[in-house]
């Protein structure tokens, strides 16, 4: 049983038994098929650096967790805890937001209509709503329309830095629109309200339709 445990530990240093790392997922279309909207250079910037950063920075945290809680050195991972929320919120939300868009135009489902025009009243009021919230964001941040399970309602909130919506507000996420200056600069300068304008024109209301009956919404 001692021996075991002893060659587990010893794999597990070595790192010959390791937990599955996080990896950047392949984007469901070419950096340059959301053009105009978003340009083939923001896009790959956006998801090879940005992206690839978070779940690097998200793994290294992670071993450092793992060897903490192995120690059992409580301060290390308290101390870890701001990096894995940046982080791991990073991979998070980014991870929805490639799915969220698409070079291909759609309509959300009949049942995530019906549902928005009874939260919302209307698709466009929902909308308004929506990107005069994400472009009120100070600093940096995320807009989201998410689904509260518990009162079974659609909400829209936003989050600052990487915060990830669910493990900050109990909403599930259905639709973020990143304003970090990174997703916009390049093509937009400082207009932010142009870019979320813009954005609805690539926004995959499948995807987001397909989140929303996930989350038991429909
Ligand atoms: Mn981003």
């Amino acid at each position: 049983m001692f021996a075991i445990k002893r060659i587990a530990n010893t794999l597990s240093r070595t790192g010959v038994i390791a937990r599955n790392k996080h990896t950047l997922p392949e984007l469901p279309y070419d950096y340059k098929a959301l053009e105009p909207i978003i340009s083939a250079e923001i896009m790959q910037l956006h998801h090879s650096k940005h992206h690839a950063t978070y779940v690097n920075n998200l793994n290294i945290a992670e071993d450092k967790l793992k060897e903490a809680v192995a120690k059992g050195d409580v301060n290390t991972q308290i101390a870890l805890a701001p990096a894995i929320k940046f982080n791991g919120g990073g991979h998070l939300n980014h991870s929805i937001f490639w799915a969220n868009l698409s070079p291909s135009s759609s309509k959300p489902d009949a049942a995530l209509m019906k549902k928005i025009e009874t939260d919302f009243t209307s698709f466009d009021e929902m909308k308004k709503r929506l990107s005069e919230s994400t472009i009120a964001i100070q600093g940096s941040g995320w807009g989201w329309l998410g689904y509260n399970q518990k009162d079974k309602k659609l909400q829209i909130t936003t989050c600052a830095n990487q915060d990830p919506l669910q493990a900050t507000t109990g909403l599930i996420p259905l639709l973020g629109i990143d304003v970090w200056e990174h997703a916009y600069y390049l093509q937009y300068k400082n207009v932010r309200p142009d870019y979320v304008k813009a954005i609805f024109d690539i926004i995959n209301w499948n995807d987001v339709s397909a989140r929303f009956k996930q989350a038991g919404g429909a």
